[in-house]
């Protein structure tokens, strides 16, 4: 087919909400977009393991070690699924990897903070998980058909994560007021930080105009963060938490919260690299990237040994 006759079957799949499947001819500019969008996906939830792990070895019970083990290895596996979504694009894992080592592809401003203490476990899956579900949400239904099917057994997960922070978060606020106290502290530490990781807002974002035209975003940056407003502010009013935004307030009209300005500069100053924690996130993966080489090779050299016998 003539590429023109090729854009217009893509365009009319796109327009019928069909999904696009690896096997179909796809703009460029679109495989570009979905590379980028998915892997830093990938990464941020593989570096995402990294604040959560933190605390595995100071869990304050058995139980609550249990749980975020699997919570973290949960995460791991979202990688693992949005890496091989990836690749469906015709990029080899190891030059996604690359790109996050050398600082071309991003992953999320969130996992750029401290996890100081356990309420902050807590905060991260009620907040952070939260947030990821709202968008991830609207992602089950992205043209993509590989990211949209990975979206649908990620959210499945993510929705146990966000309860187990909120478990966390209801069990503190009805105990000492000195967890009272560190519960409120993790709420006003990770509140604003997880406004941003919805993006700029969509004024500001060059990404969002292909992004809703082709479909890959079924919703837009703002409107998807109003959405975890609205949400999670009645979720901290009903355990007793004050959501720390002094402008915040309900509008009867629009039946939705309105609430104070996101500080843009901290937002930019941490994807730029400046973030609390941005340099010991990059060191750990370097580190666990290089030790786990002999892995990779022994790994490649065994699937080359069964390929050749199967050949015989
Ligand atoms: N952090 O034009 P837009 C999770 C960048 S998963 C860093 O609006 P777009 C699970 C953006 O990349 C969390 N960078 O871009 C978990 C672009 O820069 P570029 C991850 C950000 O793509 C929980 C520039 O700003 N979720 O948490 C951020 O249309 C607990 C302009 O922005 C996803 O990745 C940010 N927050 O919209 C794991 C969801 N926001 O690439 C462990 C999929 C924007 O030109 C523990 N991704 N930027 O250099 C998306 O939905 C979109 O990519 C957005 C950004 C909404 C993140």
């Amino acid at each position: 087919m003539e590429n023109e006759t090729k854009l217009k079957h893509f365009e009319s799949l796109i327009d019928a909400d069909s999904n696009i499947e690896p096997r179909d001819w796809m703009p460029e500019d679109y495989r570009k977009h979905l590379v980028r969008q998915i892997s830093q996906h990938a990464h941020s939830e593989v570096i995402g393991m990294q604040p959560e792990g933190n605390w595995i070895s100071r869990a304050p019970s058995l139980r609550a070690k249990k749980i975020l083990l699997a919570k973290i290895q949960d995460e791991g596996g979202h990688g693992l699924y949005l890496y091989s979504a990836a690749e469906t694009l015709g990029i080899s894992r190891d030059e996604l990897i690359q790109q996050l080592h050398s600082g071309k592809a991003k992953y999320s401003s969130i996992f750029n903070y401290p996890a100081l203490t356990w309420a902050d476990i807590g905060a991260i899956g009620w907040l952070v998980d939260g947030a990821a579900i709202v968008n991830q949400v609207s992602l089950q239904r992205t043209s993509y058909g590989p990211y949209a099917r990975a979206m649908v057994r990620i959210c499945k997960e993510e929705s146990f994560h966000q309860r187990q922070g909120y478990e966390i978060m209801a069990h503190m606020m009805q105990g000492t007021p000195e967890q009272q106290e560190m519960a409120q502290d993790a709420m006003n530490r990770w509140w604003w930080p997880s406004l941003m990781m919805f993006g700029p807002h969509d004024t500001n974002s060059p990404h969002s105009g292909n992004a809703i035209k082709w479909k890959i975003k079924r919703a837009s940056n703002d409107v998807l963060r109003q959405k975890f407003i609205d949400k999670t502010v009645q979720q901290a009013e009903i355990i007793g938490l004050t959501v720390p935004d002094k402008d915040l307030k309900w509008n009867e009209e629009t039946k939705h919260y309105e609430h104070g300005e996101i500080n843009w500069e901290e937002f930019q100053s941490v994807i730029n690299g400046n973030g609390p924690c941005n340099k010991q996130r990059m060191d750990n993966h370097l580190k666990a990237h290089h030790e786990g080489e002999w892995v990779r090779k022994a790994a490649t050299a065994y699937a080359l040994k069964q390929n050749q016998s199967v050949k015989q």
